[in-house]
């Protein structure tokens, strides 16, 4: 008989079903000595707490996240709310003794995350942050071939996170459905909510960030804000371009965007290296194309390898070989590696500490773009 993990969900979001999802599926893949529980979900306005509690399958709601983080029948707080709550909930859980998963970004800034690093580490609580795109399988395999050295030196790191809905000058500011527009409560725009899973996944595969050059725009300077009315200046970052130098010599360039007309979610990543190359897209995730300059000549061409073998990171839990899997399994993933992480009583990546890097790199580049002038991470 597995153990139960009872988790309390505080926000009922996007995010909050990509993770409830998870939660429903994980065991039915996954063999584990946890399964998760879901004891209880909490959000400001209960009669849509009980709407989602009801198609979810939560037992209990509660509308002032305090409350739940001190009930005793809750393991481990899962934070789904707008980014300027993630750090006051993650304190209390943490001085509650609960577990603690984080969505993306972990803080507003470098200065909450360490006070939010701090307080887990002094509760002694397992914790992790969101960044589901680490666990596409396509996306671990990159990992494990960089890992190998089968690239050899690497020389240059790309990516790409594009967007184009928020095009519209009508579209209003601020509250429950547009609060990534509003600076107060999501800290930046596109670099906090979009670079920074390109800075995480970059930080793993291809190591620290030393210096970064940055430019970003804001191209609709006022909008409507949904909570007081009135048309307001916007002060997130629409756009944002960097180029930067890794700690192992490489050189990076990063850019995102919500007015890239056409582009839903193409997020792209791609590594040279002396012996070969990657390359990766969100909108054909379960490939990862590579070109290996050991080849013989005649050969030599990119391979798009169907990342759906059982042999493959994270597929022997799915179907049979040859039949991919998609977004909601990075989730699935990342919930399967943090039970895994309780048994084998190690930490599960990224830790706070850990995305800390990520907050450091989304802060050099935004005092960048401010200054006009290199920044040191
Ligand atoms: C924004 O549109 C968003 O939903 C991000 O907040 C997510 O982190 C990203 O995965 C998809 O786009």
């Amino acid at each position: 008989m597995s153990k139960p993990l009872n988790i309390g969900l505080v926000g009922y979001g996007f995010m909050g079903r990509t993770h409830s999802n998870a939660y429903r599926k994980v065991n039915n893949f996954f063999e584990l000595e946890y399964h998760p529980v879901l004891k209880a979900v909490c959000a400001r306005d209960q009669a849509k707490c009980q709407a989602f509690a009801d198609t979810w399958g939560y037992e209990s709601t509660e509308t002032d996240w305090r409350k739940l983080v001190e009930r005793k029948d809750i393991d481990a707080i899962d934070i789904c709310t707008p980014n300027n709550l993630h750090k006051d909930i993650a304190l209390a859980a943490a001085a509650n003794g609960k577990m603690i998963l984080c969505e993306k970004p972990l803080s507003m800034n470098t200065a909450e995350g360490e006070e939010m690093a701090a307080a887990v580490e002094k509760a002694g609580v397992a914790n992790t942050v969101w960044y589901n795109y680490r666990r596409v399988p396509a996306v671990t395999l990159a990992k494990q071939i960089i890992d190998s050295g089968r690239l050899g030196k690497i020389f240059h790191y790309r990516a790409n996170f594009l967007q184009d809905w928020t095009i519209s000058a009508d579209l209003p500011q601020g509250g429950a459905a547009l609060w990534r527009l509003d600076a107060a409560v999501a800290g930046s725009g596109v670099t906090g909510d979009l670079l920074a899973h390109c800075i995480d996944t970059a930080l793993w595969l291809n190591g620290g960030i030393s210096t970064v050059n940055a430019m970003t725009e804001t191209f609709i300077k006022e909008r409507k804000h949904t909570l007081t009315g009135k048309v307001e200046k916007v002060s997130i970052d629409d756009a944002c371009a960097f180029m930067c130098r890794f700690d192992n010599g490489s050189l990076g360039l990063f850019e995102s965007t919500r007015y890239a007309r056409g582009h839903k979610a193409l997020y792209t990543l791609e590594i040279n290296g002396e012996n070969g190359s990657l390359k990766w897209d969100l909108h054909d995730l379960h490939r990862l194309q590579f070109f290996d300059y050991k080849d013989e000549g005649i050969l030599r061409g990119w391979r798009s390898i169907h990342v759906s073998d059982s042999d493959h990171p994270y597929m022997k839990h799915w179907w049979v070989p040859g039949l991919q899997i998609g977004y909601e399994h990075t989730f699935v993933h990342q919930v399967a590696d943090f039970l895994q992480s309780l048994s084998d009583k190690k930490p599960c990546s990224p830790t706070f500490r850990e995305s800390i890097e990520t907050q450091k790199v989304v802060d050099a580049v935004l005092g960048s773009a401010k200054s006009n002038l290199w920044s040191s991470v």
